[in-house]
């Protein structure tokens, strides 16, 4: 049972599946893809992920992409130290709200992402290589070409931030509806697990926008003092800790 995982540390779908391997104990070879040099839309990965994006998972052989079905796959593989309810209404409940944190903080997460963080690294581009770039994306094409080498604007920014703090509302409300302290009540699941990383990562730009949703605030702190947060977020899985202009902009930002 050998697992192989292709992904990169600051990815926010890798963490996803990094933090299931871990709480499960699941030993797995890891495979660094550098995301700004553009290794995910190499010819061999392709072959793996026509996506172009990470994570991959390789498991003796049989590939299983994207993050949400990657993390039900592990459970239903390893299904010890279980994510999912047994009852089928709750699970059905769990995966709506998965299909919802990949729709709505999953995305909307990019906006800051690109702007704050990886910006200066296609500025940098001659506007030729810049559009080439964008262009060999199979996903995001578009969503490159609007950010282009100025950054998506305010209002784009801000509709990103609205959407994020819907999210954390939408956590509260299923977090109190459901007795919490996960969002499906007393168990983790991996609807738990798709929402942690674009809530870590607008803590770690310095935009924690739910102190005033105290379920949320609660979640938030045991979600970190879960024994699979450590290994998952390994040091460089952090923008802050890749990137040092973001921590002089977040500082003068506060
Ligand atoms: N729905 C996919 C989305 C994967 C995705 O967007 N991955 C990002 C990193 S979190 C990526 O590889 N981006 C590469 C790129 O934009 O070229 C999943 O959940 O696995």
């Amino acid at each position: 049972m050998a697992y192989k995982l292709y992904n990169a540390p600051q990815s926010t779908c890798s963490q996803r599946v990094r933090f299931v391997l871990n709480a499960k104990k699941l030993p797995f070879e890891e495979v660094k893809l550098n995301l700004l040099e553009g290794d995910q839309l190499k010819p061999d990965y392709l072959k793996l992920n026509p996506n172009g994006v990470v994570p991959t998972l390789d498991h003796d052989g049989a590939i299983v992409t994207d993050s949400t079905v990657i993390t039900e796959y592990l459970d239903e593989v390893a299904p010890a130290n279980s994510f999912t309810p047994e009852n089928p209404v709750t699970r059905a409940r769990m995966r709506a709200l998965m299909h919802f944190m990949d729709e709505m903080p999953a995305a909307s997460v990019r906006v800051p992402t690109f702007n704050l963080a990886f910006l200066p690294k296609f500025q940098a581009m001659s506007r030729e290589d810049f559009v080439a770039m964008a262009e060999s994306k199979p996903l995001r094409k578009e969503f490159m070409l609007t950010m282009g080498q100025t950054g998506f604007p305010k209002a784009e920014m801000d509709a990103a931030l609205a959407r994020l703090r819907r999210s954390y509302e939408r956590m509260e409300a299923e977090i109190e509806k459901s007795g919490g302290p996960w969002l499906l009540g007393k168990d983790i699941s991996l609807a738990d697990v798709a929402a942690m990383p674009a809530v870590v990562r607008m803590y770690d730009l310095n935009y924690a926008d739910w102190q005033d949703l105290p379920r949320v605030a609660v979640w938030f702190d045991n979600i970190r003092a879960h024994s699979a947060f450590v290994p998952t977020y390994y040091h460089g899985s952090l923008l802050t800790e890749r990137f040092p202009h973001l921590k002089e902009m977040l500082a003068k930002r506060a």
